[in-house]
């Protein structure tokens, strides 16, 4: 199953958020930003699609997947702009393509933990996308209990000029590890409630009892007929 999360940012969008008094700059940005949306749209498109050739291929010729499901999205522009002014970056073109490595965002949801590691190498090999990145928040999860093993994955697209290079980001994790990571940006971020030190170490508990129960499923997979050569 495939879930786009977010739509594209278009130039609507851009447009929208220009003032009548827009500078130079601005216009700048706004006409920059309509080519990395499509850019990075057709980069995530072909990462997507490599993911769905995988994912059709165990449905139809495997009894096991170890795709449960993907989701993608390209980042939003205010959701750019924040991250670049949290970095104290100027907001202009160079610095996104320079900076923002997860413009495009694919979630590679897997049903056991050593199918997130099969996964990896699945699209990691030399005949795939090369690595710009990968950091094991799995192997040492965050302070908050974030687990998700993430990859930067440089992706070859043709345009017209030529074949460009460009990074897209993949959260691989498990079911357990998203419900978690879902339940947990909604409690700190968005409901009403005050989030307090309490809810984080409790969420923090939460997680390692997630990770036992994902170590315990694969162990009960593995026990009855692992499939593959893991
Ligand atoms: P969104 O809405 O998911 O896009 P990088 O992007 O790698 O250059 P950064 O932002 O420090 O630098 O990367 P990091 O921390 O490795 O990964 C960021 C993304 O991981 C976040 O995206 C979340 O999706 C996820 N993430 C990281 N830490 C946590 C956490 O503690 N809780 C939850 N729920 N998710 C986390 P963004 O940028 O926040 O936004």
């Amino acid at each position: 199953m495939l879930i786009e999360k977010h739509r594209s940012v278009c130039l609507r969008d851009v447009n929208l958020t220009l003032p009548k008094s827009a500078t130079p700059a601005q216009q700048e940005l706004a006409q920059g930003m309509v080519r990395v949306n499509h850019l990075y749209r057709s980069a995530l498109k072909v990462a997507v699609a490599q993911l769905e050739i995988l994912d059709e291929e165990f449905a139809s010729m495997y009894d096991h997947s170890p795709i449960h499901h993907i989701e993608y999205r390209i980042k939003s522009l205010d959701s750019i702009i924040g991250k670049l002014q949290r970095r104290n970056l100027e907001v202009n073109i160079d610095n996104i393509y320079a900076h923002i490595h997860d413009v495009a965002g694919v979630r590679v949801i897997c049903n056991y933990l050593d199918d997130i590691y099969y996964m990896r190498r699945l699209l990691t090999r030399t005949e795939s996308f090369g690595i710009i990145r990968e950091t094991d928040y799995i192997k040492e999860p965050k302070p908050s209990g974030y687990r998700s093993l993430h990859l930067i994955l440089d992706v070859p697209i043709v345009i017209s000029e030529g074949t460009l290079h460009l990074p897209v980001e993949v959260q691989l994790r498990t079911i357990a590890m998203d419900m978690w990571a879902s339940l947990e940006h909604e409690l700190r971020y968005k409901s009403d409630r005050n989030f307090s030190e309490s809810d984080a170490a409790r969420l923090q508990l939460c997680s390692e009892a997630i990770s036992e129960i994902d170590r315990e499923m694969q162990n009960i997979y593995l026990g009855n007929s692992p499939e593959y050569d893991l």
